[in-house]
């Protein structure tokens, strides 16, 4: 999974790139950066605190960090680039104040900033659509295939679609015409998740900061608050020192949690793990992905001589502490290709060969 952090200038992007992936960077310097972010999860831990396995494998985020997205990189493609292949977009809204820290817009209003990159993106979107309707009308003078004529359909229903300042998120296509525009990587296509950064004033009332903020969540569209200060501190602390500078502001979990859970939910995966002695490990996979897709995740191997999946919840596997209680309970189950691997369970796949 790959996503892409975008928004305007100093608004606080490298900050969360840096407290998701753990990654330094030179201050000052613009340009991209590429890291990995492990996917925080208590339960994984709590698994990991029971089988003290050799490895304790969280499921990563491939994340880039992508130092202009203005109208001019849109224009000639670098900022298009940078985003080629991201499965979504995390774009950073700025909501602290800090007169020390030059805002692009003058003041602090995330809606508006929000739908300004907004549309940025759907007429970036529009100039590639158009000079794709040029070449399709082009080349079906020369040859009629079936395949440009729906390419054509598809492209004319688009356009006015842009034309109308929508983003392409919001237009209903099928499997198929999803499939088919792919290859073009239209930004205004890709899900994305607002993330508000806000000062420590607010960093108590993270819940909530959206909503103030009048941020309306779409089809594909999250929203998610945030305070990159917090975090930073955060990053710093060994986990009971966390804990208690997350109380002080009465923060149960970390901003981290908070924004994979969001990302999790808008990109409609799940995790799912594999507990032993070895390693301890999560997996992510598509919500409603079946036992043999998800054996398939771990190796195709295992999905090609997939016998049966042993299940049990993650919870009820701490509650009971060995799969041979677990069995002799019932709760241990035997599934076959067919079963809908459900958030948080543990499963060890049985195979052939
Ligand atoms: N007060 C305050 N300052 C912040 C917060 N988040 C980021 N900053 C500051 O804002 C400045 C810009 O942060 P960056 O993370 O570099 O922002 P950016 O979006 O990567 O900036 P560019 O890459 O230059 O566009 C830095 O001086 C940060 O310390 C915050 O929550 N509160
Ligand atoms: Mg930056």
């Amino acid at each position: 999974m790959k996503t892409g952090i975008i928004g305007l200038p100093q608004v606080g992007k490298t900050s969360l790139f840096t407290m998701l992936t753990g990654v330094e960077v030179t201050p000052g310097k613009r340009e991209d950066h590429l890291g990995i972010a492990r996917v925080p999860d208590q339960r994984l831990d709590q698994l990991g605190d029971l089988f003290h396995p050799r490895k304790l494998t969280h499921a990563t985020v491939e994340l880039v960090d992508v130092a202009s997205l203005t109208q001019e990189s849109l224009r000639d493609g670098s900022g298009i680039a940078a985003l080629r292949n991201v499965d979504a977009l995390i774009h950073v809204v700025r909501a602290f104040d800090d007169p020390s820290v030059p805002h692009m817009a003058g003041d602090v209003n995330p809606l508006r900033d929000i739908q300004n990159l907004e549309f940025d993106l759907v007429v970036s979107d529009l100039g590639q659509v158009e000079k794709r309707l040029e070449r399709v009308e082009k080349d079906i003078k020369k040859q009629k295939t079936p395949a440009l004529v729906e390419e054509l359909a598809l492209l004319q229903r688009m356009k006015p679609h842009l034309e109308a300042e929508q983003p392409l998120r919001t237009l209903a296509l099928s499997v198929e015409e999803e499939k088919r525009m792919r290859g073009f990587q239209f930004l205004s296509q890709k899900p994305i998740l607002y993330a508000l950064n806000v000062g420590e004033d607010q960093a108590g009332q993270l819940e909530t900061a959206t909503d103030r903020a009048g941020i309306k969540t779409a089809p594909k569209t999250g929203a998610v608050a945030i305070c990159a200060k917090v975090e930073a501190e955060l990053a710093g602390l060994g986990d009971e020192e966390a804990a208690e500078f997350m109380g002080s502001y009465g923060l149960k979990e970390s901003g981290l949690a908070r924004l994979t859970r969001a990302a999790y939910a808008l990109l409609g995966v799940m995790s799912f793990f594999t507990a032993g002695e070895d390693e301890c490990r999560a997996w992510t996979v598509p919500v409603g992905s079946r036992a043999v897709e998800a054996a398939g995740a771990i190796h195709t191997d295992l999905s090609k001589h997939f016998i049966r999946a042993e299940v049990i919840r993650w919870d009820q596997l701490l509650e009971l502490r060995t799969e041979a209680a677990a069995r002799e309970k019932g709760l241990l189950r035997l599934e076959g290709k067919d079963y809908i691997v459900q958030d948080g369970d543990v499963m060890h796949i049985r195979h052939s060969g």
